[in-house]
């Protein structure tokens, strides 16, 4: 990008100049209404400041296209605070004392905090008194908050779901995907050990030299991450999106009980819609497909908090009946924080329970809930329906390894990983849903909770909405 193009000079005039009405993209809710920014594209290039333009509204910042009267921050990089009040003037606006000149490391900082940070003296372009160049040092320019040496295992980091580098990590993820339904393994954990790694940043990457120090992330990753920079989205991505085997696998492994393998078979048979497959006399349907089928649209919404809590019930109820004793525990994403889930996990234990009656009391419990349907579907019919079938993971485990079997029910599938990658690589032990063994001293290490098997792992330990990795 050269700096001294001259249409570089003046914002584009693709529409004509506004005041007061926002013009902020449309379909991004305004958080910070008391802030109208506009970035200076000139000496930036029009791609980075499209990128920051971007960044700036998915976090909810009001970022104005064109400068207008209702603009309170100028956001510029790379120019002298003459720069740019030589450029106000050619716009013919005057530089107010409410109108904050800005060095782009101020936007930054908001974008690291997810909210507006106060303006101080580092940040402001222009010393209003006194703007000679002497008495204006060079802005200094923020770096991100110093990166401390940041872990190749996702369980030696804290992922909350504040997630600052949604922009890549979304790319990150459809190309994961495309990877697993084209079987190429190692790209897919690839971009989806590098996704896990940028949730668990406390800044959002604006340049490439942010991602100096980080791990995980190998060339192909770091291409993609280039391009998103530069031109605020990534071509692959786009491919992919379009491509029709991609949105032929994503839509038939949305149906409860698709797998890869049977994706593959339908999209080899030449099947593109999910209602063609329905119809389809020669297909034979596993019990869970025809469930899925047949619910399809309740299980694709998502499963919110009250949902699950309401579930949550439920299963308490029906579990209690059984065994008047027993644990219920919600697992999975909703023990991790999250707001909405594509189903609901729970781990069931008691003190006295025996290994043959686990199977047993699921058993008993999943008969309950299937007596109590057929009652209840004599009254109300699929038509005005009054419920929502919801995709529920019942797990029981004998009492002496609750821990474990929470540890690993809770996840996420990366944390997971790379706890047992961890064991494996860094410790010398064996880490299921079961137990832990050392194989140095050749024997089950046991735990009462999650915090003992960190400490036997010799970790820190990292709460369940830290796990979101
Ligand atoms: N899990 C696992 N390996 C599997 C399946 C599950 O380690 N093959 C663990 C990690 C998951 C947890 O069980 O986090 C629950 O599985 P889900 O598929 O329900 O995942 P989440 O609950 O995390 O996601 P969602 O919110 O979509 O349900
Ligand atoms: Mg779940």
């Amino acid at each position: 990008m050269d700096p001294l193009r001259m249409a570089d000079l003046s914002p584009r005039k693709k529409r004509p100049r506004q005041t007061g009405a926002s013009m902020a993209s449309p379909s991004q809710d305004v958080k910070f209404q008391d802030l109208v920014i506009f970035i200076l594209e000139k000496k930036m290039g029009r791609s980075r400041r499209a990128f920051l333009m971007e960044l700036a509204r998915s976090k909810g910042f009001r970022v104005e296209s064109e400068l207008s009267d209702s603009v309170t921050h100028i956001v510029a990089e790379n120019n002298s605070d003459s720069d740019v009040l030589e450029w106000l003037q050619a716009q013919n606006i005057k530089a107010s004392a409410q109108l904050e000149l800005l060095d782009v490391c101020w936007l930054i900082e908001c974008m690291g905090a997810g909210k507006p940070v106060e303006v101080t003296g580092k940040h402001q372009l222009v010393v209003r008194k006194d703007y000679s160049a002497s008495a204006n040092p060079e802005p200094q320019k923020t770096p991100p908050l110093a990166v401390k040496k940041i872990s190749p295992y996702a369980c030696q980091r804290r992922t909350t779901l504040n997630n600052c580098n949604h922009i890549f990590t979304d790319a990150f993820e459809v190309l994961a995907e495309n990877y697993e339904f084209r079987e190429n393994e190692g790209s897919c954990l690839a971009f989806m050990r590098a996704a896990s790694v940028l949730k668990s940043l406390p800044f959002t990457i604006i340049s490439m030299k942010d991602t100096e120090n980080i791990p995980c992330l190998e060339d192909k990753v770091k291409y993609i991450i280039e391009e998103i920079i530069e031109d605020g989205e990534c071509s692959e991505v786009k491919a992919v999106l379009n491509d029709e085997r991609y949105q032929s696998f994503k839509l038939f492994t949305s149906v409860f009980g698709v797998g890869l393998k049977t994706a593959e078979k339908w999209f080899r048979m030449g099947f593109r819609t999910l209602s063609k497959i329905r119809s389809d006399k020669t297909l034979k349907f596993t019990q869970m497909q025809k469930a899925g089928f047949l619910y399809y649209e309740d299980l694709v919404s998502r499963v919110t908090r009250e949902e699950a809590e309401a579930v949550s019930v439920l299963v308490k109820e029906a579990v209690g009946a059984f065994l008047p004793d027993a644990f219920v525990t919600m697992t999975g994403g909703f023990r991790r924080g999250k707001k909405t889930g594509h189903d609901v996990d729970f781990l069931i234990t008691s003190p006295g329970i025996t290994e043959e009656e686990d199977q047993q009391i699921l058993l008993k419990v999943i008969n309950l809930w299937e007596r109590k349907r057929v009652d209840s579907g004599k009254a109300s019919q699929q038509e005005g329906k009054t419920w929502k079938a919801i995709r529920v993971d019942l797990v029981m485990c004998p009492y002496e390894r609750r821990a474990f079997a929470l540890l690993g029910w809770t996840g996420s599938r990366q944390f997971e990983r790379d706890l047992r990658r961890y064991a494996t690589h860094e410790r010398k032990m064996v880490l299921d849903n079961h137990a832990l063994y050392d194989k140095t001293k050749r024997m089950f290490l046991k735990a009462e909770s999650e915090e003992e098997i960190f400490a036997h792992l010799g970790l820190d330990y990292i709460e369940p909405w830290e796990r979101n990795a």
